[in-house]
């Protein structure tokens, strides 16, 4: 029979200083054994997160609102959706990063240091509205695989930053560049050094729009580590996955990106509409660039009870992708009939929008409140999931909550 071992004294000393004291009967701890409270990291206190976010997914971390926690107009830390393909990068020293411009189309390579960013370039602030692709997959009807989001995989915090745009002219590239790169500290689960878990980017032209930053700081504070501390593209209004966390290179393409998640069916759709469960041929693929029209219900929670006779208030967020809303709409007849919201300009372009509106009930009874944004287009969101696509992105349907009049 084995003997029974101890953990050893220094081990011991190790879990100490992790739970911040004494174990008091460390020594009769069985070797191998870890204490409960190190075992699983928690993911609330970790990224100061609400408790009431939902865990998709530890490996990696997948972390999603619900509606009434986004109610705030720009979005905190504790209400921001988590999204991660690889493991986050470790050890982070914001003297020793750099940011590497280079590719096909540069010029010259050239590397900055973030203080180089801060001093040299002059800095700009945008609320900006990323969603990931895959809000929503939760819906779709053959199930697509992946991140089974609800409808909590969307932020607008305010992030601060240099224009990428500034920093490219400043390399200077090429009159062929066609599309930027981005490359990230974060490692592959397989743990394959070298190896990228996600590279995407943009044609030229979003990146050289006024709002696309490189950030350094989000809400007016360092960037917390989840959402790409110390430095991260932001590129509001089309999937989030543009927006590179932890940057440290971007490399300026001479045709369309080829990294990790950007061919197949990663973040792209048939070009056309397809049967629910149909094959794609891949050149029928094609690249989801702007977000479309989309609202959230943040008050009330879904479930709320009033009074007989009382109207209620209720209020959310629009946006668009590149574009604008410009109406917004409620329904409490299951989309039979609508009316209109009041609606707010945004802060800056590529920002949501808030709307409010105050909701009469005929009589006591259960009641939907259904949410319809129309862009600048004339695209309004759909009643049900629209369009079928192998991997599930882009439901746009209405948000609707459930009301109980009594
Ligand atoms: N380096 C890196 N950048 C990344 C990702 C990632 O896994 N690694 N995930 C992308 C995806 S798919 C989304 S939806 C957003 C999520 O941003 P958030 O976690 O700040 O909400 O980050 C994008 N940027
Ligand atoms: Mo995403």
């Amino acid at each position: 029979m084995k003997r029974r071992s101890f953990v050893r004294k220094t081990v011991l000393g190790t879990f100490a200083a992790a739970l911040g004291t004494d174990i008091v009967f460390g020594a009769k701890m069985l070797e191998g054994y870890t204490p409960l409270a190190l075992q699983e990291p928690d993911p609330f206190k970790l990224f100061k997160k609400d408790k009431e976010m939902i865990v998709l997914n530890d490996k990696p971390w997948n972390i999603e609102a619900k509606a009434h926690l986004l109610d705030d107009k720009i979005t905190p830390n504790s209400a921001m959706f988590v999204r991660n393909n690889g493991r986050l990068p470790e050890d982070i020293d914001p003297n020793t990063w750099t940011l590497t411009i280079d590719g096909e189309s540069v010029t010259q390579k050239k590397t900055y240091t973030l203080k180089d960013l801060k001093t040299k370039f002059k800095q700009h602030t945008y609320q900006l509205t990323l969603e990931c692709g895959g809000n929503g997959r939760k819906e779709f009807d053959p199930p697509a695989k992946g991140n089974q989001w609800s409808v909590g995989a969307v932020h607008c915090a305010s992030w601060t930053g240099v224009r990428l745009k500034d920093i490219l002219e400043d390399v200077g590239i090429k009159g062929d560049a066609v599309y930027i790169a981005y490359h990230s500290a974060d490692t592959h689960l397989s743990g394959t050094p070298g190896k990228e878990p996600i590279s995407r980017g943009c044609p030229m032209s979003k990146a050289m729009e006024e709002e696309t930053l490189l950030a350094l700081q989000m809400n007016g504070k360092d960037i917390p580590l989840a959402h790409g501390y110390p430095l991260r593209l932001v590129a509001g209004g089309w999937p989030a996955s543009v927006s590179g966390k932890w940057v440290n290179r971007i490399s300026i393409r001479n045709k369309v990106h080829d990294g990790p998640k950007m061919t197949g069916t990663a973040y792209r759709v048939p070009c056309k509409p397809v049967a629910p469960g149909e094959k794609v041929k891949d050149e029928d693929m094609c690249i989801i660039e702007s977000m479309p029209v989309k609202s959230l219900i943040t008050y009330p929670k879904t479930g709320a009870m009033i009074k007989e006779g009382k109207k209620l208030s209720i209020r959310g967020h629009a946006w668009a992708g590149d574009f604008e809303v410009v109406k917004m709409e409620y329904s409490i007849d299951f989309g039979a009939s609508w009316k209109e919201c009041s609606l707010e300009k945004p802060a800056n372009r590529l920002a949501w929008q808030h709307f409010s509106a105050e909701v009469a009930f005929p009589k006591k009874g259960y009641y939907e409140v259904w949410a319809r944004a129309t862009d600048t287009n004339g695209m309004s969101q759909p009643m049900v999931v629209p369009g079928w696509n192998p991997k599930g992105y882009l439901n746009n349907a209405c948000h609707r909550i459930a009301i109980k009049v009594s």
